[in-house]
C-alpha cells in the first residue's frame, strides 16, 4: 500500500515519454476537453483524435455545405502542442446525412450518385487536412456483428454493393498518398467478428487495395474481452502484415449488457480489477510494439467519456486512468510505471 500523501508528491512521469520507444499515446478529444483536459493532454498525450468533429455529419451537413470550424480548432490545438491528429473517420452507417444517400427524387440514391458523393466529400476533406492528420479511420464497422452475416447491412453496402470498402480506400489514398488508411472496428477480439475482420483485410490486400492498418477500437470492461482473446486477435491481425493501432480504448467499470441506472460509483475492487486489466493489456501492447503504433484513448480522464451516455443515457462512468481531477489512478501507475521493476533487477 501506498503511503498517505504519497501518490500527490510523487513525481508523476508524462505517459507519452514513458512510451516513446514504443508506440504514440493518443486521446479523442472535442472542443470542451481540449480547454478542461489541455493540462494532461499536452503532458501525457501525443496524439489526438477528434471523437465527433470529423465525422460526416460534422462536416458536411448538406452537399454544398463544409462546416470545419470545430475541426479546424482541434487541428490547430494539435499544431500549437507538436501533437499528432489521427481523423476520424470517413465512412461510416452512423453519424451520416439522409441526403448522402437521397437522390433528387426523395428516393435512394443510385450506386454512381452515391459513389460520387463519397468522393467527394473524402476528396475535400482528406485534402484539406493533408500533412496535419496523418492517418484515416477510412471505413468504420463495416463487419456485422451477428454470426451468420459478413458485411453489416449500411445504406453504404446496400446502394454500392461490397466495393464501398475498397473505393473509400482508394479515393483516401488519392486524396493523400502519404496519409495512413485504416480499417477500424469494435468488437474486434470477438474470434467470430475477428475472422470476419480478418477475410475482409485479406481480400482487400489481395487487389492492392490501398490499407496500411487496422484500428482496434477497444471499448472493453472489467469483465470482457478475455486476455487470451485479445492476445489472439492481436497475433491474428499482426500476422497480416498491416500495422495495428489501438484507436478507442476505455475500460468500463460495467458489462455492456447491464443496463440498471442505480449503479453507483465503482467499489475499490473495480477499479483494483480495472488496474490489472490496464497492467496486462499495456504489457500486452509492448510486446507487439513492433506491429502496434499506436494505442488512443478514447478520452482522457473520468470527467468525461462518451460512457457517461453509452449504453445508458446519464450513468456515469471511470473508463481511463486519470480520475475526475486528472490525478493518475492506480491504473496509471500500473501502466507508467513497467520500466522500474525491470530496471530495479540490476
Ligand atoms: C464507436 N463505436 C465509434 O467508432 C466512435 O466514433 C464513437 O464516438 C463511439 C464509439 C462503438 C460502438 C460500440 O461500442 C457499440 C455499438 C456500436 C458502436
Amino acid at each position: 500500500m501506498k503511503e498517505k500523501g504519497y501518490s500527490s508528491r510523487k513525481a508523476i512521469p508524462s505517459l507519452r515519454s514513458v512510451y516513446k520507444d514504443a508506440f504514440d499515446i493518443g486521446a479523442a478529444v472535442n472542443l470542451t476537453t481540449i480547454e478542461t483536459q489541455k493540462g494532461l493532454l499536452t503532458e501525457h498525450f501525443g496524439s489526438i483524435t477528434p471523437e465527433n468533429e470529423m465525422k460526416f455529419e460534422r462536416l458536411h451537413p448538406q452537399e454544398e455545405v463544409y462546416t470545419f470550424e470545430a475541426a479546424d480548432r482541434i487541428v490547430e490545438f494539435a499544431t500549437n502542442h507538436g501533437l499528432k491528429v489521427r481523423g476520424h473517420t470517413l465512412v461510416w452507417h452512423n453519424q451520416t446525412p439522409d441526403w448522402v444517400f437521397t437522390g433528387k427524387d426523395g428516393k435512394p440514391a443510385d450506386g454512381e450518385t452515391l459513389l460520387a458523393r463519397m468522393k467527394a466529400h473524402i476528396d475535400t476533406v482528406v485534402g484539406r487536412y493533408k500533412g496535419a492528420v496523418y492517418g484515416w479511420d477510412v471505413v468504420n464497422e463495416a463487419i456485422e456483428d451477428k454470426s451468420d452475416l459478413y458485411l453489416r447491412e449500411s445504406r453504404w453496402l446496400e446502394q454500392i454493393g461490397e466495393s464501398f470498402i475498397a473505393k473509400a480506400f482508394e479515393f483516401a489514398h488519392e486524396a493523400d498518398p502519404k496519409a495512413v488508411l485504416f480499417y477500424n472496428d469494435y468488437n474486434e477480439c470477438d474470434p467470430i467478428k475477428r475472422d470476419k475482420i480478418i477475410r475482409l483485410l485479406k481480400t482487400l490486400k489481395e487487389r492492392d487495395v490501398p490499407v496500411h492498418g487496422v484500428g482496434l477500437q477497444g471499448h472493453w470492461n472489467l469483465h470482457h474481452p478475455s486476455l487470451d482473446d485479445i492476445r489472439s486477435a492481436i497475433e491474428k491481425y499482426a500476422a497480416l502484415g498491416l500495422q495495428i493501432q489501438v484507436t478507442e480504448l476505455d475500460i468500463s467499470v460495467f458489462e455492456y449488457n447491464d443496463r440498471r441506472t442505480d449503479l453507483g460509483a465503482p467499489t475499490e475492487s473495480m477499479l483494483e480489477r480495472q488496474a490489472q486489466l490496464y497492467e496486462q493489456v499495456f504489457r500486452l501492447f509492448r510486446e507487439y510494439k513492433d506491429v502496434i503504433t499506436s494505442v488512443t484513448f478514447w478520452g482522457a480522464a473520468d470527467d468525461y467519456t462518451w460512457l457517461d451516455d453509452f449504453p445508458v443515457r446519464g450513468r456515469k462512468n471511470w473508463p481511463f486512468v486519470f480520475d475526475a481531477s486528472h490525478k493518475p489512478k492506480d491504473s496509471f501507475w500500473k501502466i507508467a510505471e513497467w520500466k522500474l521493476p525491470e530496471e530495479a533487477w540490476i
